[in-house]
């Protein structure tokens, strides 16, 4: 028996069947029960591995082909009616042309096997930011996942009512063939498809594809905002409350961010830090004239390497429990996980994230993914519920306001570790040129433009985002104020200046200074910066005043080369592009050059 009458579901869900051919259509209800059995099948077959439940309790172990480790942005799409709509920096297949293409594909890919059909929110279920998809798989490991990553149940249903105002995803493993992998959107449709991969980014549909690319072409068309930023709360000695929303590209420390914890000398005066969301947030105006955010998630999809007792204590206890491991190493002596970075230790009898056995003895770190027990790019699935520092405000149906959004890169000259726009206009002009430099693993130096880190998420024309973001400026009658950090400036010897991580919570403090109207600042070329005195090192040992000073100098003939860098990724953005960010970006080269 279903348990909805909604046509709108049923059709689509009878479609669906009918192209994949699965031998059983499973509802899940999101009830612990069938969560068991189907973890209970999935150990049966060895898709996921039990761990030591007394050390690690309810945790668990899966692995995902070796060709399938990471998301597939080649192969990831956004099908338009036009290719214009789609704009340049994504791919684009016309949506007809898409349909045949993976219709052929899906073709009876799920016989001989069970379509699981997950209600889930990006939300809380009933919330003003509330937002329900259905996502039907032929993987348990995805049923499991998105039970941790979302809010999966009857009551999404009932939310939904006979409504068609719903997100439907379709995943199938099909053959995990590389070659016919496909992750695509369709905006105008409501709907995701996702071919080949038994990945989460590309297969744990509520997040990057429904959250951040369709959810920002909605946040368009319905005046909000998807972006791809952690939410952060921060309680002062006294009591209140403020909250930052922050941008950073991939391995620039978003996670460590969401969840520091204070230097000792904040902690002994009272401060504290809370998590709301560590990667989505999604924005709203609220009847105060401020945005509010929330994040739409439910759990943490984290990069496990790196993640240890000093750079993020918070992550690790909450993947204590209650979490999936993809592509870790298996210590066998303890039937516990062990990944790069976690401590010093590297277990002597191991399976390394391949499922061979492996001696730590052969790690080379020029050769990571084929020499490391866990891949650079394995996962833990961790409940949100289960964070140490959580906010209570994660339960809120109304979100937070926020004072300040963060933009980040990772650079090791240009950017200063702070600065401040100086209107909305000129933050989304900062938003749209931020950019990273690719370290040891890449080539040394290339700059890589990720405008508001959502270059791989934005579900229409770049150029069109940039214009929502101005548009909704006008729509905020106290917007927060916009800043870039970039704590990866280097010494001539390549060594990280600024000790990052907790002492990171010193820049946000000077953030927060400055929304209240507390502090002075200097006008420069680029934006305010902070006086150095007004950065707290109290306690930092080997940062001293100068030091400060030097993170935050302006290069100018560094940013006059940067200058030219943003010209021609705003040409490849194309016709799109706003003229306030042109005008934006003159005036900078004009104010640089006046100022060199
Ligand atoms: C992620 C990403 O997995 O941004 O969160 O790639
Ligand atoms: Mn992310």
């Amino acid at each position: 028996m279903n348990p909805t009458n909604n046509q709108h579901v049923l059709n689509w869900l009878n479609e669906m069947a009918a192209m994949t051919k699965p031998d059983n259509i499973v509802w899940i209800d999101g009830s612990e029960e069938q969560v068991a059995a189907l973890r209970k099948e999935a150990l049966a077959s060895g898709e996921i591995i039990q761990l030591n439940q007394e050390k690690l309790p309810g945790c668990y172990l899966h692995r995902t082909t070796w060709d399938d480790v990471a998301r597939v942005e080649g192969r990831t799409f956004i099908c338009t009616k036009t290719k214009e709509d789609a704009g340049n920096i994504n791919n684009w297949m016309d949506p007809a042309e898409c349909r045949a293409k993976l219709t052929k594909l899906y073709t009876g890919c799920m016989k001989g096997r069970t379509m699981y059909v997950i209600p889930y929110s990006m939300s809380i279920v009933g919330s003003p930011f509330a937002k329900y998809g259905i996502e039907l798989t032929d993987s348990i490991y995805v049923v499991l996942n998105m039970e941790i990553m979302t809010r999966v149940g009857f009551n999404v249903l009932e939310a939904l009512g006979d409504s068609s105002d719903f997100i439907k995803g379709l995943h199938s493993k099909a053959t995990l063939d590389a070659e016919n992998r496909y992750i695509v959107h369709f905006p105008e449709d409501d709907t995701i498809w996702s071919i080949n991969s038994n990945y989460g980014g590309n297969v744990l549909l509520g997040k990057k594809c429904f959250a951040l690319r369709i959810a920002s072409y909605l946040g368009r068309k319905e005046g909000w905002m998807a972006e791809h930023m952690l939410i952060l709360g921060v309680t002062y000695p006294d009591g209140t409350k403020k909250y930052v929303t922050a941008a950073f590209p991939s391995a620039c420390g978003k996670t460590n961010l969401a969840m520091l914890i204070p230097p000792e000398v904040f902690q002994k005066q009272g401060y504290k830090i809370e998590t709301v969301g560590d990667d989505i947030a999604w924005l709203r105006v609220g009847s105060d004239g401020r945005l509010w955010a929330v994040n739409p998630e439910n759990g943490f999809f984290g990069v496990a390497p790196g993640t240890n007792e000093k750079s993020n204590p918070n992550a690790l206890h909450t993947c204590m429990k209650d979490t999936i491991f993809t592509n870790v190493c298996l210590n066998t002596d303890t039937n516990t996980v062990w990944w790069e970075g976690l401590d010093n230790n590297p277990p002597v009898h191991a399976i390394n994230w391949k499922g061979q056995p492996w001696d730590y003895h052969t790690y080379d770190k020029a050769d990571k993914v084929n020499t490391s027990g866990a891949h650079p790019n394995s996962r833990f699935t961790a409940k949100a519920t289960n964070c140490p520092c959580l906010s209570p405000a994660f339960y809120e149906p109304n979100g937070v306001p926020v004072d300040a959004i963060i933009f980040g890169g990772r650079r090791a000259r240009t950017a200063p570790l702070v600065y401040q726009s100086t209107s909305w206009q000129n933050g989304t002009f900062v938003g749209s040129i931020m950019a990273s430099e690719t370290t040891a693993a890449g080539a040394v130096g290339v700059v890589r433009r990720d405008p508001m880190a959502m270059r791989p998420f934005v579900g229409y024309n770049m150029g069109d985002y940039w214009a929502h973001w101005l548009e909704m400026g006008l729509k905020i009658p106290h917007p927060p104020k916009i800043f870039h950090v970039n704590w990866f400036r280097t010494d001539d010897k390549g060594n990280f200046i600024w000790p990052g991580f907790g002492d990171n919570l010193r820049v946000v403090l000077w953030i927060l200074a400055r929304c209240a109207g507390k502090v002075d600042a200097d006008i420069t070329p680029i934006g305010y910066l902070p006086k150095a005195e007004d950065i707290c090192i109290d306690g930092l040992e080997g940062i001293t005043l100068d030091t400060v000073r030097d993170l935050l100098s302006v290069d100018t003939a560094a940013w006059l080369e940067d200058v030219e860098n943003i010209k021609e990724f705003y040409a490849q953005v194309g016709d799109h592009v706003p003229q306030a960010m042109y005008d934006e970006l003159a005036a900078l080269e004009a104010r640089l050059k006046a100022a060199r």
